[in-house]
Parts: C-alpha cells; sequence; structure tokens
C-alpha cells in the first residue's frame, strides 16, 4: 500500500487493510459489540470471502480481532458470504451464513461461538450438520443467499428469510421455520416478494414501535408494532413498511417496492447491502451499511484497500409512520473536539461563508436554515412523478435558483475548482412545498475516472412550519449526509486531488436569489477512531 493515504477515513470503521464490502452478523453480546463483515483477508479487491471480526465497547474504537469464518470446507470452499447473527433462549449466538459449495451451489450454514463464556467470541466453529439448506426447487442455485437474523412466533418456532429469485425474474423473501435452528422447512409462499425487481440480496426483516425511537429486538409482538423488509437490488437498499401477522406469516405492505413513486430507499448516495441489530443495551435499532469505493481497481491497488462502513446509525419510524428516520448513534459525539459555533446569520442570495477553525476534512457539520416567504419559490409542476435524482442532475449546485442551492460545500479546494455540494431546493407545486436534497459530486474532484454522481431525495417536510437542517459527517473521502433530522440520507464517495488533509475548505453556500438565515451552525473536528488489530491465534490463516 501507498504510504500517503489521503482518502483512507479516520473515523469510520475499515480493516487496517484489504477488501471489506457487506456487513454481516452484527450484535450486542455481554456488553460488547460485535461487528463481522464480508473480508478478503489477501488483496484489495474481491475474492477468498470471508468473515472480518471486530469488536467494540462503544461502536466508535473497535479491536479487530482473527478472522471468523475462512472458506475452507466443501460447503463453503468458494466463499463464506453474508449472513447474520441471532442470539438463542440460551444465550448463544448462532450465526447463519451463506457458504458457496465445490460446485459453486449457494447453501446455508451455521457456526457457533467455541467458547460462548468468552465476551469476545474470538472463535467460530463451523457445526458438522452444515449445510443445513440447500437451493430448492426453483430457484438458481446462484441466486440463494444472505440469510437474516432469526425471529420467533407465538408458536415458539424460529423463522428467517433468505434472499433469492423465483422463477428467473422475482426478487424474494424465502421463508423458513425451524423448531431448534438447525432443521429448517420452507413455508409455501415467501414472506414477500416483487416482480419489479431482480434477485434481493440481504434481505432485513424487523419490527419498529408506532410513535418512538426506541428499537424492538426481532421476536416483539404485539400492538403499536409495525414491520420493516429490507431488500438490496439495483445497488440500492430499498424498504417496505407493513402489518405483519406472525400467526400466519401474512404480511401486508403499504406501498410496495418499485411503485409509481419508486422505493423508499435508507439512503440515496452510495450505500449497500445494509443489516440491522438490537442493541438491548441501549434499547435502539442500529444498521450499518457497505459504502463502496468511487474510484478504480488500479486505485484499491495502490491504495491497498477498498470499502468503507457507515457511521453505525440508530433508525426508527418517522412521526407520520409513513418512512423511517436514521441519526448517526450518540457515542460518536465523543470524538469532537475543536468547535466553531454561531447563530442567526443572514446568508444574502448568491454568497458564501467560510466555516473555519476546524479540519474540515474530518469534521461533523450541523447547520438550520430558515426561509421566509416562501410564496416566491420556484414553481414545480406537480401533474408529472419527478425522479429527485433527475432533478438534482437538471438543477446541479451551480444552477442558480430562488431557494436554492443552499447548504454546503465540503471537500472544497483553495478556489473552488474542487468541492463536493449538499444542497437544498425549496418548490412550490399547486398544493404544497416540495424540499428535495443533493449530493452533487459533479465537481468533486479534478481526477479523472473517479464517480461523479449527482443524488438526490425528497425532504418530507413542509418548509412553512419546520426549518431546514443538514447534518454532514466528512471523513476524507466519505460525505455521509443527514437532512431534516435524518428523513433523507445521502452518502458520498469523494476523492478530491487538491481538497485533501489540511488544504479542504468547508463552507455555507446559497446560489438561489433569495436570501435566507442560517438560525444555527455547529461545526467540529473530529477526532480519530483508535482502530487496532490483535490476533491471538498463532496458527496462519
Ligand atoms: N455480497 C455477498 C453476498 C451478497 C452480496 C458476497 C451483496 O452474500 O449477496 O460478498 O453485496
Amino acid at each position: 500500500p501507498k504510504a500517503s493515504q489521503p482518502y483512507r477515513s479516520a473515523y469510520h470503521f475499515q480493516p487496517l487493510k484489504n477488501w471489506m464490502n457487506d456487513p454481516n452478523g452484527p450484535m450486542y453480546y455481554k456488553g460488547v459489540y460485535h461487528f463481522f463483515y464480508q473480508y478478503n483477508p489477501y488483496g484489495p479487491l474481491w475474492g477468498n470471502m470471508s468473515w472480518g471480526h471486530a469488536i467494540s465497547y462503544d461502536l466508535v474504537n473497535w479491536v479487530q480481532l482473527d478472522v471468523a469464518l475462512i472458506p475452507n470446507d466443501p460447503y463453503d470452499i468458494n466463499g463464506c458470504f453474508s449472513g447474520s447473527a441471532t442470539i438463542l433462549p440460551n444465550g448463544e449466538p448462532a450465526i447463519l451464513y451463506t457458504g458457496v459449495d465445490a460446485n459453486s451451489h449457494q447453501v446455508q450454514n451455521l457456526a457457533f461461538p467455541k467458547n460462548k463464556s468468552d465476551p469476545l467470541l474470538n472463535e467460530w466453529v463451523k457445526s458438522s450438520v452444515n449445510p443445513i439448506l440447500s437451493p430448492p426447487d426453483g430457484v438458481d442455485p446462484s441466486m440463494y443467499r444472505d440469510p437474516s437474523t432469526g425471529w420467533m412466533g407465538p408458536d415458539g418456532e424460529w423463522r428467517i428469510v433468505i434472499g433469492g429469485q423465483l422463477d428467473h425474474q422475482s426478487g424474494s423473501a424465502i421463508l423458513y421455520k425451524s423448531k431448534d435452528f438447525k432443521t429448517w422447512s420452507r413455508s409455501p409462499s415467501p414472506l414477500h416478494f416483487s416482480n419489479k425487481t431482480t434477485m434481493w440480496e440481504c434481505p432485513d426483516f424487523y419490527p419498529v414501535v408506532v410513535n418512538g425511537k426506541n428499537g424492538l429486538d426481532t421476536s416483539v409482538r404485539g400492538k403499536n408494532i409495525r414491520h420493516v423488509l429490507k431488500a438490496s437490488f439495483n445497488n440500492q437498499d430499498c424498504y417496505v413498511l407493513g402489518n405483519y401477522d406472525p400467526k400466519t406469516d401474512q404480511y401486508h405492505v403499504d406501498v410496495d417496492f418499485m411503485d409509481r413513486k419508486g422505493s423508499l430507499m435508507y439512503d440515496y448516495g452510495r450505500f449497500y447491502a445494509s443489516k440491522s441489530f438490537y442493541d438491548g443495551g441501549k434499547k435502539r435499532r442500529i444498521v450499518w451499511s457497505w459504502v463502496n469505493e468511487g474510484d478504480t481497481e488500479s486505485d484499491a491497488i495502490n491504495k491497498g484497500w477498498s470499502g468503507l462502513q457507515t457511521i453505525p446509525r440508530s433508525i426508527w419510524l418517522s412521526e407520520n409512520g409513513e418512512q423511517l428516520v436514521q441519526w448517526p448513534v450518540k457515542e460518536l459525539e465523543k470524538l469532537r473536539k475543536q468547535k466553531v459555533q454561531f447563530e442567526n446569520k443572514e446568508l444574502k442570495g448568491r454568497s458564501m461563508i467560510e466555516i473555519s477553525g476546524i479540519t474540515a476534512s474530518q469534521a461533523d457539520v450541523e447547520i438550520t436554515f430558515s426561509l421566509s416567504n416562501l410564496k416566491h419559490a420556484e414553481l414545480l409542476s406537480s401533474d408529472q412523478v419527478i425522479d429527485p435524482q433527475i432533478l438534482c442532475k437538471q438543477k446541479n449546485a451551480s444552477m442558480n435558483g430562488k431557494f436554492g442551492p443552499f447548504g454546503l460545500l465540503v471537500l472544497a479546494s483553495n478556489d473552488l475548482a474542487e468541492h463536493t455540494a449538499v444542497f437544498f431546493r425549496v418548490f412550490k407545486t399547486s398544493k404544497r412545498y416540495q424540499v428535495l436534497m443533493c449530493a452533487d459530486q459533479s465537481r468533486s474532484s479534478l481526477r479523472p475516472k473517479v464517480d461523479k454522481s449527482i443524488y438526490g431525495a425528497f425532504l418530507a417536510l413542509d418548509p412553512r412550519h419546520a426549518n431546514i437542517s443538514l447534518k454532514t459527517l466528512i471523513d476524507h473521502s466519505i460525505v455521509e449526509s443527514f437532512g431534516g433530522g435524518g428523513l433523507a440520507c445521502i452518502t458520498a464517495r469523494v476523492y478530491p486531488k487538491l481538497a485533501v488533509e489540511e488544504q479542504a475548505h468547508l463552507y455555507a453556500f446559497n446560489n438561489g436569489t433569495q436570501s435566507l438565515s442560517i438560525s444555527s451552525l455547529s461545526a467540529w473536528s473530529m477526532n480519530k477512531a483508535r482502530i487496532v488489530s490483535i490476533r491471538r491465534r498463532r496458527k496462519p490463516i
């Protein structure tokens, strides 16, 4: 790997080197957070799929342990693919994961800790009954993977879903039941499927409470509970909300995947194969996600690594019950150091303010804008369904509007030749107001051959009654943004040539004609998280 590493993150989780993709089997066990991940122990590109393993007491600082699962048995010799952890009634954690066997068929396998009284769970033993499931008829053996965390029904039986493609066309969450977590039988119908999507990877299914931010463990039943089904396809993590009857295993969704308006997404940027878990210590549900690279394979080889994880996020149902809300775990605030702050500052049309005094390449920024005279907002015709990403592309950060674009310019070079813009625009339709949130990377780097996408989402808030807030976590090559308190999230990866380390600047900007006010701004330099590696087993892996 290169000695200079301008793109390595300081407080996002990444292994010391090599390739990482999906989060696997996150759990909270005996006071310790466990995090596993798809890992190539031998290089910076995808391959040799193994389960890397790290532990933490605070979700911020991590100790990397031995690789937990390696592909060295006939039922996983071509890869230990993604899977989940479930804590069984006797307190023992079980891992269910996909193995790619010697025939390149995807099968499901079980593993248990060698010593369950060791809170670090350093060694994992694959079950002698593996594989516990093989591809059923009608399911392509190369499209059958990623078992979910289990939940128990009122009949005392476990359920899981496995991602698959049914009859060559429908994305599906194939449902299984088991009395002992070892012997599983397929339910006559899947938990849910859609013929508008391809294969579902990494399905996640869990309850959320109506009117509250607390999380729930997977098996919780009762009133005021709704269920989320997340599926990964098309490079995006989409979800539906619905009512689940644990007696019949019927799941009725409010609005299905890929309806007229598209799908609800956890994050409208670079974010895939996420997985959530219930943190019984702090009674919250936390979601992790893989954020892949937007540079090239030869860049990965140069850097010696590839792939990041998002900051773990708390996730809950919004007040109106129509979507989920996410926010970085509170513990991250421990890393905040110098702070700059101001309140009630006018941000005139076509102006910008530099936010100086912090490390702009490694920062946490929270800004709130207040708007008045909204009747002057630009008109958006309401009769057409508009894709927010297309709207952000048509009206990028340099296109003047009325209310907006306004927001942050992050990782900006001295002369602004490089900058990533995270911003809003407010539109008026015949019936209401619409707030658009964009992350525009089109000018993020002078380097060719790095991704410069423009992402977009609508923010479900009414700007007549609520200020528009933005939180952005900037960490060298990752920019994670949360609009409206987490109503819309957009994660971007950027690779500036000039705006690196101390050369990076941060601005609040307004490229609209209407003046507005920054009702508050707080920005902090962030400390580096401690991520260290301990190898306890001496035998080579
Ligand atoms: N990554 C894993 C699969 C999963 C995919 C392989 C999603 O199990 O479907 O590394 O990114």
